[in-house]
């Protein structure tokens, strides 16, 4: 494999990783928190001073929403960084208790579009290539709702948002199979999001967010069909140990990371051509966010770096005669090569910092966040 695609390897942060959350049990505060969408910006750039790998955040809306996304741009920019996907948020107005683009009706419906028409205009004025749906849409018990008529009517509404996507933009459908409906959602899965996005154009792909499965379920199998299909069009990385944690990236699974970006380099998904996003959907409810991130950073990085190393022509060798043990032996040598040497000198060889960890705790970032940031209210879950 072409060790050189480590250098297109870019990770989009989101700006609520910066931002206070928690469980329904507790939010905790911490200091340094920031308290509006340019101190979420200005941490982000601070992790990609740090990795040189995250060069772009994304926003979710209404919790980012400013009177002039042209001068959030260049407040982005002049900090180093640029903005990203724009995530809609159907989900916390009351109006859309019993659903959003699937509601049955029309009226909520109708407001549902209109938030992601606002949405397509924010993305015209922040040059965002992306608009990432995830809907909390959903039944609790049987026969609350009927199922067709869902599948339906979010067709619909889907047909008519991507009636405004520009050519140079692109709609993801983010699927999840339980949460905060829990007998059915209505994109529970990535054969439903294939398919509702299949039926609207070149432009509409899937999103897969890798706490969103069922335990036990095989991400790479999805991660190469879909990039085989070429409608895979990003990642929401987190790790889980139980449901949707939004754990740090490869904190609970490494080895599934190491899969994942196994195939993510097998179908083409690092070329400079490919337009698939990676991007980070977490929350740091007890540990340091800006470190958090960029320890996901770096676990992305370095479950890439050792993916790489997997020797393909020889796999294929092993692969052609059968050798089950001997094609499993060269797919864990790679797996088990420490590449944090190599890495800290890739970064070297680039000006930056060998050890980001390191160099963050020594950058006094944080101090100087916590004194400056006192009042105010602190981000969190719906500010
Ligand atoms: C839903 O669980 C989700 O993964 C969606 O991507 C949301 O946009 C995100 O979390 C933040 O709530
Ligand atoms: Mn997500």
């Amino acid at each position: 494999m072409d060790n050189n695609l480590l250098d297109n390897l870019a990770i989009e942060l989101p700006s609520w990783a910066f931002g206070n959350s928690g469980t329904r049990f507790k939010v905790f505060s911490t200091p340094g928190t920031p308290r509006t969408v340019q101190e979420k910006i200005a941490d982000a750039a601070t992790v990609h001073r740090f990795t040189g790998m995250a060069p772009s955040v994304a926003l979710h809306i209404p919790w980012d929403r400013v009177d002039d996304y042209a001068a959030l741009g260049n407040f982005a920019a002049e900090h180093g960084v640029v903005l990203g996907t724009i995530n809609s948020n159907t989900f916390q107005d009351d109006d859309y208790k019993f659903g959003s683009l699937t509601h049955i009706d029309k009226m909520v419906r109708q407001k549902a579009i209109d938030h992601h028409l606002a949405c397509i205009e924010i993305m015209d004025q922040t040059r965002s290539q992306d608009l990432k749906i995830w809907l909390a849409d959903g039944t609790n018990y049987p026969g609350q709702g009927d199922i067709r008529g869902r599948q339906d009517r979010l067709a619909e509404s889907l047909a008519t948002i991507y009636q405004h996507i520009g050519p140079d933009q692109r709609m993801v459908l983010e699927y999840k199979f339980f949460e905060p409906a829990m007998y059915m959602t209505d994109v529970p899965d990535w054969g439903t999001s294939y398919a509702q996005v299949s039926a609207l154009g070149e432009r509409a792909k899937v999103c897969l967010d890798t706490g969103h499965h069922a335990p036990g379920t095989n991400i790479e199998f999805i991660v190469a069909q879909l990039l085989r299909l070429q409608k895979l069009g990003s990642f929401d990385f987190n790790s889980r140990f139980y449901a949707d944690d939004d754990l740090i990236v490869g904190a609970a699974d490494p080895f599934q990371l190491f899969r994942i970006m196994f195939e993510v380099i097998r179908g083409g998904g690092l070329e400079s051509r490919s337009d698939l996003a990676l991007m980070l959907d977490q929350c740091h409810n007890v540990e340091a966010k800006i470190p958090g991130q960029i320890r996901s950073v770096l676990n992305v990085a370095e479950m890439t770096a050792r993916a790489l190393l997997v020797n393909t022509d020889e796999l294929a060798a092993a692969q052609e005669a059968g050798d089950v043990l001997g094609a499993n032996e060269i797919f864990m040598d790679a797996f088990y090569t420490d590449v944090r040497p190599t890495m800290a000198q890739w970064r070297t060889d680039r000006g930056m910092p060998a050890h980001p960890m390191r160099a963050f705790a020594e950058s006094g970032y944080q101090d100087t966040v916590n004194a400056a940031r006192i009042g105010g209210i602190q981000s969190s879950w719906g500010a």
